[in-house]
């Protein structure tokens, strides 16, 4: 059975998502019911999941164990708050470039004194299965604040922004990170951008994460001492499986 992402990293085990773009909790509790994961990811970011699906599809994951983890569009104190409000139990902010982003977010996912997030936890509760009083006194230990490192200028600062104090998990995008680079995937400069985020995140005591396309990679990645992983996307899982069914039909 899975347990919560936070539990599962504490206990030195890993952590093994899938991403999840269809808004429908349907998606969800259908890739739940086989066990195995203590992550979703819930892609709000370039996926079809907007905050207004944030409370129900949580709920629905928290409910199987799995730690609920919300991307948010972009780098926002209210796209922070809304999803920590709707009940994520982490939240994955994109391009972060910097020591100075990442401090911001972190003061953004945190309650006064150590930052400024504001007040209103009559919802955020309902995943973690605690009284309303109880959520404030446990939310700054018990939540994951994620970057993700995928910039050139990211894997500059990657030891300063793995040295924030507060931040836990520096999750590298393979595809932006290409992208921004201007280099090819799974070249050289590439490889070597995310093996130096991989030693900085270990060094620094930080979850070192990536996304992966498949099982294989995500395999692969564990091997190396990537600490969390992703193993495929719905949208990506469903479109190849189709694919693989209509070349079975054809095929002579
Ligand atoms: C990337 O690879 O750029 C991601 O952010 C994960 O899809």
């Amino acid at each position: 059975k899975a347990t919560y992402l936070r539990n599962a990293l504490a206990k030195k085990e890993k952590g093994i998502g899938f991403w999840l773009t269809f808004p429908h909790p349907s998606i969800a509790k259908t890739i739940l019911a086989g066990g195995g994961f203590n992550w979703v990811l819930m892609d709000a970011e370039h996926g079809l999941i907007t905050d207004s699906d944030y409370y129900t599809l949580a709920n629905h994951i928290a409910a199987s164990g799995a730690s609920p983890i919300i991307r948010i569009p972009v780098d926002s104190e209210w796209q922070i708050k809304r999803a920590l409000d709707a009940g994520a139990h982490g939240v994955m902010t994109p391009m972060c470039h910097s020591a100075e982003d990442a401090a911001r977010i972190v003061s953004w996912s945190k309650y006064p004194p150590l930052g400024s997030r504001g007040y209103g936890p009559m919802f955020c509760p309902h995943t973690f299965n605690v009284a309303e009083a109880t959520y404030p006194t446990q939310a700054d230990k018990s939540l994951l604040v994620i970057v993700q490192i995928e910039s050139r200028k990211a894997i500059e600062n990657v030891e300063a922004i793995a040295a924030v104090p507060g931040l836990d998990v520096l999750f590298i995008g393979p595809f932006d990170l290409s992208k921004q680079m201007n280099v090819q995937f799974g070249s050289d400069e590439h490889e070597a951008a995310i093996q130096k985020t991989l030693k900085a995140a270990k060094s620094a005591g930080k979850t070192a994460a990536i996304f992966c396309s498949n099982g294989a990679q995500a395999k692969e990645r564990l091997a190396q001492g990537f600490d969390m992983v992703s193993i495929t996307t719905d949208v990506g899982s469903v479109a190849a499986e189709f694919d693989r069914q209509l070349a079975a039909t054809l095929s002579v």
